[in-house]
C-alpha cells in the first residue's frame, strides 16, 4: 500500500516537471521579449587598482505564476531544447546595449555574457556571437566552463581560437569545480581563470582551500592568465585573497548581481569602494599562517609550542 502510494507521488511528481518543462519551453522566447526574463549584472572588483573593471551579466525569470524560475533550469531547459544559441544571442545584444547607454555616461566597463558548451560547438552560433560583437563599443568577455570541451573538444578549441582572434576576451568559469584538466589549460588562450566559489567561501575557515586557491593563482599567474576568485562573501576572504596576489574579486561581499538601472549607482557609491580597497584590512590568524602550507604550520605550532 505505501509503495504504491510511493510510486503514485513519484509518477505524479514527474508529471508536474514535465509539465513545468513544457510550460516553460513554450513561454522561453515570449518572456524575454515582455520582460519576464531581464538581465542583471554582478560587479568585478581589481585588487590591484581598487577599480571596478568589469561585470558579469546573468539572467533572472521573474514568472507571473510560478515565482523566479531557477537560473540553472532556465539554462538547461534551454540546452535540452534547442533554444539555448538563440537565448544566448538575445541576451548578447541586450548586453552590447547596456554597454553602450553606460559608455554615453562616461563608464567604460568589460561585460561578460556566460557561453553554454553547447554553443561553442556550433559554427553558426559563432559567427552570429562574432558579428554581433563586432557592433560593441566596449570590450565584451565570454566565460566557458571546461566541460564545453568535453564533447568534441576540436571544434570547441577551434572556436574558442575563433571567438579570442575576434578580440573577445576569454575566460575559464568555474575552474576546479567540473572536469578541470591541466592539459586544457595548456592549450587555451585564455585571458583568465575564474576559480570556483566552491574554494573560495570557505577560504578562511578550512585549512586546505586557501592552499588550493593560492596554488592556482601561481598556476593561471604562469601560464599568462589573471585570476579572478568568485564567491567572496567575506571581509576576511577579500583581504586574503589580496594577500595572495589575487587580480579580481567577485563576491556578494562586493555586490550581488543588480539590474542596470541600479549598477550605475553602485558604481559611483565612493563610500563603498573605499571599504572594498581599504589596504588596512585585518586578517586573522597573520598573513603567513595563509602562506604557509598545513606541514609548514603544523610544524611552527610545534616550534612555537602553540601546538595542542
Ligand atoms: O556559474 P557562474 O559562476 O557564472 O555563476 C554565478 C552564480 O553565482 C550566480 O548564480 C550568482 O548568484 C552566484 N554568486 C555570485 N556571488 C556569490 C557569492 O558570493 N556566494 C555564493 N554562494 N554565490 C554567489
Ligand atoms: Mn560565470
Amino acid at each position: 500500500m505505501g509503495a504504491s502510494r510511493g510510486y503514485a507521488s513519484h509518477v505524479g511528481r514527474a508529471r508536474r516537471a514535465r509539465e513545468y518543462r513544457r510550460l516553460l519551453q513554450s513561454e522561453l522566447d515570449g518572456a524575454f521579449a515582455s520582460g519576464e526574463i531581464y538581465l542583471v549584472y554582478q560587479p568585478k572588483l581589481c585588487l590591484r587598482r581598487s577599480v571596478y573593471d568589469g561585470v558579469e551579466a546573468l539572467i533572472r525569470w521573474e514568472h507571473p505564476n510560478l515565482g523566479e524560475v531557477d537560473r540553472t533550469s532556465v539554462i538547461t531547459l534551454a540546452e535540452d531544447t534547442g533554444q539555448i544559441h538563440a537565448l544566448t544571442l538575445r541576451i548578447l545584444a541586450k548586453v552590447i546595449a547596456d554597454q553602450r547607454t553606460l559608455m554615453k555616461r562616461g563608464i567604460d566597463l568589460c561585460f561578460n555574457v556566460n557561453i553554454s558548451g553547447k554553443s561553442l560547438g556550433s559554427d553558426a552560433f559563432i559567427d552570429e556571437a562574432c558579428a554581433l560583437v563586432g557592433t560593441s563599443s566596449g570590450v565584451i568577455g565570454f566565460e566557458i566552463t571546461e566541460t564545453a570541451f568535453i564533447e568534441n573538444p576540436k571544434a570547441a578549441l577551434a572556436n574558442f581560437a575563433r571567438l579570442a582572434a575576434a578580440g573577445i576576451r576569454l575566460s575559464i568559469d568555474d575552474y576546479g569545480s567540473g572536469h578541470s584538466s591541466l592539459a586544457y589549460l595548456k592549450e587555451l588562450p585564455a585571458d583568465e581563470l575564474k576559480i570556483d566559489k566552491l574554494f573560495v567561501s570557505g577560504m578562511t575557515s578550512s585549512n586546505r582551500d586557501p592552499l588550493i586557491v593560492r596554488s592556482t593563482i601561481d598556476l593561471a599567474h604562469a601560464l599568462g592568465m589573471r585570476v579572478v576568485a568568485e564567491g567572496v562573501e567575506s571581509q576576511a576572504t577579500l583581504a586574503l585573497l589580496r594577500v595572495m596576489g589575487c587580480d579580481i574579486a567577485q563576491g556578494f561581499f562586493i555586490s550581488p548581481a543588480i539590474r542596470i538601472c541600479a549598477l550605475e549607482t553602485f558604481l559611483g557609491d565612493a563610500a563603498h569602494l573605499s571599504r572594498l580597497t581599504a589596504t588596512e584590512m585585518s586578517l586573522t590568524p597573520a598573513k603567513g599562517f595563509w602562506l604557509r602550507s598545513e606541514r609548514e604550520n603544523a610544524r611552527a605550532a610545534v616550534a612555537d609550542g602553540t601546538s595542542p
